[in-house]
């Protein structure tokens, strides 16, 4: 029997598994995040274990024939260090791209950011949470000086007064703590959801708010108006404890409930009683996901959001405040520790010579020997074969061409490699491109800490042994950089310890955790579990209110494509489906094109039968599923499939670059 947690999102739901050789998932009752509850996903997450599909074999495209053939390890990893060389030697260091995930273990994310600046020298890293979490993450640094998804523990919902979901869809992405709305409910406080479709969120919401997508922006400052107005700021707070609000007051005198409702299509009279409902409530707590953040203007979109939460004088008073409900099972963890394109471990900045000097001590190299800025996930791809950009890519953690946005530039461009490595446990879409694929333990079979949503670092254990043939990620690491002349930790808490030392004195500081304490508390928080009550991470102590205006998507619509096209998740499955589509007990229809029965009846479409999704991207021809439950002028397709990614905009967001997915303009046909 052996306690662990789920490989998939970021609540990191505790488990048991038992046996052997074959594992079973039995509840961790004790574990306090999850109570013994998980979702679909969880039960089912074994079903990958002794998959006929599990990668066993390095795979090596064999240049005669072009197909992938069975290779040796030393023969694999010495193929690839070699080439990795000879492209550095004629294009210089940053000819190699790495590109990491949110959902390796922090242990893994450290060794990947230490390969890329001290074996192989290059600034080129960036990882998939720039797809996921990277505006929050900005506005969070902007306004308070920190980025932490929750600055107070998940349950702190149920004893809020209202809770405000804006853009998440929490009971079929993290169901297990739909159970804190219910709470929350039962307590008698008021749960408010805002998003374009009514969802199984949405029908535990006593409010509920249907904008067309990308106005979550105006809605905030539509709601600052009307606070302000109504007297309801908490101008004790606001001049303690805040600098700006003049700024941001005077834009938002602009949006009148009226403009708001042009703009968004939320009424004027919804506005109001929402208005009023958070401006008389004690504690109000707001919480921003991806339909909210997966926009051209996603930092700006959450600046605006933390100005309500600090105009109405709640970050930092208890079971109240903003949180971003960060997604990927380390999505916190995996953006502390140095695989992403600005950071060194510890969420230090690689462009502050302080931080250079501590972390190049631990790593025994010179600070001026370490690389400096890379390009942001997007940038990365979007360089890779073109002569100013990286020759090869090393992909651990992520399946790119089915979840970047506008796949099929991505895919070009990937094509365009003279050397693409991918470690995977399956054969992924991308690893299906790859010159190289290097198959990498799972979960069960590893050991390794993450960083769930509230800060939290939990310890994933190993239960199992992994199949013959494959090795861990911290291995795989390790074999290339021996490779390339340097000697990296592969036991997992040796490299903890070592990320421990990396961190040391950085804003995300794990010097004082061990993988005893993890075991002994059920987790440890950095920092303090609930953050802010004395103080922000600021240097004057205060958060920032951030002036920010409504610019409207990257793409609006207009006569030849005059829809919104969405995209999200589906409870039973996660991300780009290369894990969950092989578990066999979960549901696989594939993808599926989401509208109101008014536009099915304009355009002649029946539920069940195919349309075509088109944008100036790309087309998807996929089931209609006919809802009264989302906008009429908005189609939404899950992306845990091929086909959505060619539909979507590569628009980024000038400050976190994350990619617009969540709106652009499309039209349908039956
Ligand atoms: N089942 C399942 N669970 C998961 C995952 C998974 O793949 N599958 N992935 C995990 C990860 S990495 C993440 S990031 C999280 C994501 O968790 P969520 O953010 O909850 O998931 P999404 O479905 O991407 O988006 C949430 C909602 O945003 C709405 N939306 C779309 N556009 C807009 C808009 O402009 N404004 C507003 N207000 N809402 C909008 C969508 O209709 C959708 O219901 O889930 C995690 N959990
Ligand atoms: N249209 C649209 N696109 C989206 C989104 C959206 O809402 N709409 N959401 C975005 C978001 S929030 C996210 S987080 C991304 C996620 O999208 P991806 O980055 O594609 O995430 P996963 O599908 O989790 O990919 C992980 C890959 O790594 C493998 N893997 C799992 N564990 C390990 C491990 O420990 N080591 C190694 N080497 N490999 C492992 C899996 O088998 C899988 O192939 O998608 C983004 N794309
Ligand atoms: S909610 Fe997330 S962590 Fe919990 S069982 Fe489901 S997928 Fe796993
Ligand atoms: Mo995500």
């Amino acid at each position: 029997m052996t306690t662990t947690h789920c490989p998939y999102c970021s609540l990191q739901c505790g488990m048991v598994l038992e046996g052997r050789r074959t594992l079973e998932v039995q509840p961790w009752a004790e574990f306090p995040v999850n109570e013994g509850a998980l979702c679909r996903k969880g039960w089912t997450a074994t079903g990958l274990r002794g998959h006929r599909e599990r990668l066993t074999t390095p795979l090596v495209r064999d240049r005669a024939t072009g197909e992938l053939r069975a290779a040796g390890w030393d023969e694999a990893l010495d193929l690839v260090a070699g080439r990795l060389r000879a492209l550095q030697a004629e294009h210089g260091k940053d000819a190699v791209g790495v590109f990491g995930g949110g959902g390796l273990t922090n242990e893994k994310a450290y060794s990947l950011g230490k390969l890329a600046r001290v074996a192989l020298g290059t600034s080129q890293i960036d990882y998939n949470g720039r797809w996921c979490m990277s505006s929050a993450a900005s506005a969070g640094n902007q306004a308070f000086g920190i980025d932490r998804g929750l600055p107070f523990p998940l349950a702190d919902i149920e004893h809020t007064d209202v809770l405000v979901l804006v853009g998440s869809n929490l009971a079929e992405t993290m169901p297990p703590a739909a159970r804190h709305l219910d709470r929350l409910r039962e307590n008698g406080g008021r749960v408010v959801v805002i998003d374009p479709r009514r969802t199984p969120t949405a029908d535990r919401a006593d409010v509920f708010l249907q904008p067309v997508p990308g106005t979550d922006l105006p809605i905030a400052l539509g709601l600052l108006h009307l606070i302000d107005a109504a007297d309801a700021v908490d101008e004790e707070y606001v001049a303690t404890r805040t600098t700006g609000w003049e700024d941001v007051r005077r834009t938002a005198a602009a949006w009148w409930p009226e403009r708001v409702e042009r703009v968004s299509g939320v009424s004027a009279a919804e506005l109001r009683e929402l208005a009023e409902l958070v401006g008389d409530a004690e504690k109000v707590m707001v919480l921003t996901a991806r339909g909210a953040e997966q926009h051209a203007q996603g930092t700006d979109t959450v600046l605006a959001w933390i100005a309500v939460a600090l105009a109405l004088g709640m970050p930092g008073k208890e079971h109240a405040g903003y949180g971003c409900l960060t997604g990927q099972g380390n999505g916190q963890g995996g953006r502390e520790h140095g695989q992403k394109a600005d950071q060194l471990p510890g969420y230090r900045m690689i462009d502050d010579p302080a931080a250079r000097e501590h972390v190049a001590g631990v790593w025994g190299v010179e600070p001026s020997s370490l690389p400096g800025k890379g390009r942001s996930a997007y940038e990365l791809l979007d360089a890779l074969g073109t002569d100013a950009g990286p020759k090869a890519l090393l992909v651990f953690g992520s399946n790119i061409v089915v979840s970047a946005p506008n796949a099929t530039h991505v895919a070009a461009r990937l094509a365009s490699l003279d050397l693409l490595v991918v470690a995977d446990l399956v054969l992924s879409e991308t690893a299906a491109l790859a010159d190289v694929v290097l198959p990498v333990t799972q979960w069960a079979e590893e050991t390794g800490t993450m960083t769930n949503l509230e800060g939290r670092v939990i310890l994933r254990q190993q239960a199992a042994a992994p199949p013959d043939g494959v090795r861990s990620d911290l291995d795989v690491i390790a074999g290339l950089a021996a490779r390339l002349g340097h000697d990296f930790a592969t036991d997992p808490e040796e490299v903890f310890a070592e990320l421990g030392r990396a961190s040391a004195g950085g804003k995300a500081d794990y010097s004082e955790i061990t993988y005893d304490r993890i075991r002994a508390e059920h987790g440890v928080f950095w920092g303090t579990p609930r953050m802010f009550a004395d103080s922000f991470a600021h240097a004057d102590g205060r958060a920032r209110f951030v002036p920010v205006e409504h610019r409207g998507p990257a793409e609006p619509v207009d006569a030849a494509y005059p829809l919104h096209l969405t995209t999200g998740r589906v409870l039973a499955q996660y991300q780009s489906g290369a894990q969950t589509r092989r578990v066999r007990e979960l549901p696989d229809a594939g993808p599926f094109v989401e509208l109101h029965p008014m536009l099915a009846d304009r355009i002649g479409a029946y539920d069940g039968r195919p349309v075509v999704v088109s944008t100036r991207r790309g087309e998807l021809k996929a089931p209609a599923r006919v809802v009264d439950t989302i906008r009429p002028d908005t189609v939404f397709v899950p992306f845990h499939w091929v086909g959505a990614n060619r539909l979507t905009n590569d628009a980024l967001d000038p400050s976190s670059r994350m990619p617009e997915f969540k709106v652009c303009a499309a039209a349908v046909t039956a």
